[in-house]
């Protein structure tokens, strides 16, 4: 059955950002016609497909309003697109504000568009204890058709901080294997003056203060004070000036490398033997699998859905949070032992596809609108 599929997610760098465009996108090359409505081209929406249609969301700012009014003006569009293009699934990525927004357009549009709505974690585990979204966010699960969730973590923290009565598919992430996989980017290493004797680690993220990246900072400090090596940090956000100074503190300022936000990813993972993912809070960890994608073990936190992608003594470690003792000794059992370390990495290049093909992960979600489109 092929299906006309509205898609909105937040178009900026992130995961949840990330699955949604990289799953529209497979499921056109499947033969769906996607319709992405957001508020900006999704930055990974970078092909051009016969299938895949964009509708921007503008928002304007009138001098009335206090604050710009976008979730009316997603609705809004969300309901324009789904009548006009006549859509059968609306597949929204966060209840809030895109659940609640999906539900208002439906009413809007008057058909009988199906809402999938996907949690991929901050609505839950950071909004769900907001008392002033609570309702909203209850709201937005129940009234969807169809709710999933990226983890099994995160099905139970939804049950345990939402209750709502609804009830939620765990459907995992995934990545494209034709982009994530080992590629020669050694030239790097020399451009980025790491040498042969040196091992590299690397952290991908945002830099909020959830993911802990000072502990991946003082983590390595303690590993390089042991064996040469560098640590690639990629990313940006509010915690990069207080990392700048931590770096200089622990005396590892040439060690780091602040390298930004970067597209090309497996060129990094590439050069890399160990990715640190300290998180306290995660509900997938979508890096660690991108990392091993490309080969690279990782050493992730026992925290949300981390260990659902980290098996123990297999992939990775999974260490307790904060506990640097730990994290910097298992890394060094790992650095230091070149056959485990082989091991290791052999285990994680395959991880993506004994568990999370990406293919058998679009079958999921479309056997979801099928079954939806069935209980018309
Ligand atoms: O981690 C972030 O801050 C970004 C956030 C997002 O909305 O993109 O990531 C969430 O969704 C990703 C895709 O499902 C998951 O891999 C991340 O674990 C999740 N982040 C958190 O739970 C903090």
């Amino acid at each position: 059955m092929k299906l006309k599929i509205g898609i909105t997610c937040y178009p900026t760098v992130g995961g949840s950002g990330v699955i949604a465009t990289e799953l529209g996108k497979m499921l056109a090359e499947k033969g769906h016609k996607i319709h992405f409505i957001t508020s900006n081209m999704p930055f990974r929406l970078d092909v051009l497909h016969h299938n895949i249609f964009f509708h921007q969301v503008f928002v304007n700012q009138y001098s009335v309003f206090q604050y710009p009014p976008y979730d009316i003006a997603l609705a809004s569009k969300m309901a324009e697109v789904i009548k006009r293009e006549k859509l059968d699934i609306l597949h929204v990525h966060y209840a809030i504000p895109h659940a609640v927004c999906a539900i208002l357009a439906k009413q809007m549009a008057g058909t009988d568009v199906k809402i999938v709505t996907t949690l991929h974690g901050t609505d839950i585990t950071v909004l769900g204890y907001d008392d002033t979204l609570a309702e909203a966010i209850k709201f937005g699960i129940e009234k969807s058709d169809s709710v999933t969730a990226v983890s099994n973590a995160l099905k139970m923290q939804t049950n345990d901080v939402v209750a709502a009565d609804k009830d939620i598919n765990v459907i995992h992430n995934f990545i494209d294997e034709r982009i994530y996989r080992k590629v020669d980017a050694e030239h790097l290493k020399i451009a980025y003056g790491i040498k042969d004797d040196e091992k590299v680690l690397i952290h991908v993220s945002n830099f909020r203060k959830v993911k802990r990246v000072s502990d991946v900072v003082a983590a390595f400090a303690k590993i390089a004070s042991v064996i040469p090596a560098k640590l690639l940090l990629v990313g940006d956000g509010p915690e990069k000036t207080r990392l700048c100074k931590l770096v200089k503190e622990l005396d590892v300022e040439h060690k780091v490398l602040f390298l930004g936000r970067q597209d090309h990813l497996e060129e990094l993972y590439s050069i890399s033997d160990l990715m640190l993912l300290l998180s306290e809070k995660e509900s997938f960890g979508l890096v660690a699998l991108e990392a091993m994608a490309c080969g690279v073990p990782c050493i992730g936190t026992n925290v949300g859905g981390i260990p659902e992608v980290i098996t123990d003594g297999y992939n990775g470690f999974i260490c307790e949070l904060g506990d640097l003792a730990a994290i910097s000794n298992k890394a060094l059992s790992l650095l230091q032992n070149e056959s485990l370390l082989q091991e290791f990495s052999h285990n994680a290049t395959i991880t993506p596809i004994e568990r999370f093909q990406s293919h058998v992960i679009v079958e999921k979600y479309e056997k979801l609108y099928e079954s939806l489109m069935q209980s018309v």
